[in-house]
């Protein structure tokens, strides 16, 4: 079976938690990296028709779309089992997911992170309006994740699972900066929880390094 190839740069979050997913599978893969910021590789659209990232190739199947990807990682390779069997456990699995895609991404990384850590980094302006108009939303998804994972180890119950693997990316730039870290203060099960997660290898390696 030839190596699975994944494309696109190790700080997205979607890239990363492709990786993650691979690594708790002990998956080896080729990384073909490339920062959209700069441009897109040639044809790139025959990879993603909405050009984006990841882009996954294995045996001569192309496939986008991080959730997809992950139960394609999750499926078809060997490595422990990465979904709950509890049918209540393995459709929250899909809950979290939808919760980090539909909102918490928007409110943390588009409206909060990359206004405050990205631009500037690129040499622009903190938009401070764009941060603040992101506050309540942004307080919204870190407390529903907070009660989603209060009382379990884990956002799919015991064990960690695909869940865990998607969201902790996002959770991982938001504890990067201040907005953030108030915003984690109070989600003390979440807090717990990206601890536990930030001492798992797969997590640990795959940090990411930005500028
Ligand atoms: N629904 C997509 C979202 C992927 C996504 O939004 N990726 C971002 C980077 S984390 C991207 O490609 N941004 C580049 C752009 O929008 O031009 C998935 O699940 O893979």
């Amino acid at each position: 079976m030839a190596k699975p190839v994944l494309h696109g740069p190790a700080f997205s979050t979607y890239v990363r938690s492709v990786r993650i997913t691979l690594a708790e599978k002990g998956v080896d893969y080729e990384m073909r990296e490339f920062n959209f910021l700069e441009g897109w590789p040639d044809g790139y659209e025959s990879l993603h028709p909405f050009k984006k990232v990841p882009a996954f190739e294995h045996d001569g199947m192309k496939l986008y779309e991080t959730p997809a990807i992950m139960l394609y990682i999750n499926a078809g390779f060997g490595g422990p089992a990465l979904l709950p069997e509890d049918a209540a456990m393995r459709a929250k699995t899909l809950q979290t997911v939808n919760v980090i895609d539909n909102y918490a991404y928007d409110a943390l990384i588009t409206r909060t992170f990359i206004p405050r850590a990205v631009v500037p980094m690129l040499g622009g302006a903190t938009d401070e309006s764009v941060i603040e108009g992101a506050n309540s939303d942004a307080e919204r998804a870190i407390s529903v994740l907070d009660g989603m994972v209060s009382g379990q180890d884990y956002f799919g119950g015991t064990d960690a699972s695909l869940a865990d693997f998607h969201a902790v990316p996002v959770i991982h730039y938001t504890s990067q900066i201040s907005d953030g870290q108030t915003l984690l203060s109070k989600a003390p099960a979440l807090t717990a929880w990206f601890e536990r997660m930030s001492g798992r290898e797969s997590v640990s390696s795959t940090v990411p390094q930005l500028g």
